[in-house]
């Protein structure tokens, strides 16, 4: 008797580099290796990280579609991800795995999908704040062309109820970003999984290495906390072709607390056995929303983008009265 009141076998499979080199069929192997072990010691669903099949290619700028084309599938399972769904059907256990997705109209997105314990597809995420940019930038060290190689996701941040439990899916940058998580709280989710890449190093500004995990780590602890969800992160991780991206893979209760790490930049499992009823008290105390949220103050999250400037004297308070609450 473990004592726990809903456990949910809960695993993150952090991956380590995957070269330009690298085959699909190599790849797949080691998702599959990861799932074996992730099932021996009691998961019932794994997390695995964001472009889980092919090294981060963001980072190469490429203008050749054919290039670009031979990281995304066309299909989800394909030829060389089916063995992965077909051992999870077998073993009986649920999985996420990111990818790049080619659609049979020519449109690219970042993906996640969320399989069930029967190996079917039950939910897919199309990952919405995309990082980096769209132009060449030579002087930089490497690319980060999120934002030439997909498109922004168009499905929203869904929930799925399945395997006893409702979850969403996010995908790397998005853990930054507390809109995120809020939408899936509103829709109850109790574990968000999501994949990550972080390069080491940012292009973009002289940004403090320490600063870089310390910044993954509070987003994902106060988004646990703030919506009283366990977050599953699982990094792909290491120097791919030289380039290094952090590890750090975790999984973090809804207390807020960091309750498995990973402890290297290699292939890596962890695990915890997940009280989902861990995140009851917080939701019905300190963040039982219908209680105590105040949405009519929260105006300008939905009706501005950038910072703006402060409003007049008594514009918030014209705003908030003129707020709809929903019936
Ligand atoms: N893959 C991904 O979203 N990575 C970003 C790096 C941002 S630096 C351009 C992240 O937020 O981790």
């Amino acid at each position: 008797m473990s004592g726990l009141k809903r456990p949910l076998g809960l695993a993150v499979a952090q991956l380590g580099p995957i070269h330009l080199a690298d085959t699909r069929a190599a790849v797949v192997k080691r998702l599959i290796a990861l799932l074996r072990e992730a099932h021996s010691r009691g998961a019932r669903l794994v997390v695995f990280p964001e472009l889980a099949l092919t090294t981060f290619f963001p980072r190469y700028w490429m203008e050749d579609d054919e290039a670009i084309a031979r990281f995304f599938e066309l299909s989800m399972p394909g030829p060389e991800t089916q063995p992965l769904f077909d051992l999870a059907r077998e073993l009986g256990i649920g999985f996420y795995l990111g990818y790049a997705e080619l659609t049979g109209d020519g449109r690219r997105f970042n993906t996640s999908v969320l399989v069930d314990e029967a190996g079917g597809i039950v939910g897919r995420y199309r990952k919405i704040h995309l990082p980096g940019h769209a132009d060449h930038k030579p002087q930089a060290p490497f690319q980060h062309l999120e934002k030439k190689y997909f498109e922004v996701g168009n499905e929203g941040f869904s929930v799925w109820p399945t395997m006893d439990t409702k979850i969403g899916m996010c995908i790397c940058n998005d853990r930054r970003w507390p809109e995120a998580f809020r939408v899936m709280g509103l829709q109850s989710a109790e574990i968000v999984a999501l994949g990550y890449n972080t390069p080491s190093h940012n292009i973009h500004w002289n940004e403090p290495t320490h600063l870089r995990m310390f910044h993954h780590l509070l987003s994902l602890q106060a988004n646990a906390y703030q919506n009283a969800l366990w977050i599953a992160a699982a990094a792909k991780c290491g120097a791919e072709d030289g380039f290094h991206m952090f590890g750090g893979s975790a999984i973090v209760a809804p207390t807020g607390e960091i309750v498995a790490q990973a402890q290297g930049e290699d292939d890596e499992v962890i695990f915890v056995n997940a009280d989902l009823a861990l995140g009851d008290s917080f939701r019905q105390n300190v963040f039982n929303f219908i209680k105590h949220r105040r949405p009519e103050h929260y105006r300008l999250i939905v009706d501005r983008v950038g910072a703006g400037e402060p409003l007049a004297a008594g514009e918030l308070a014209k705003l908030a009265s003129t707020f709809q609450q929903e019936g």
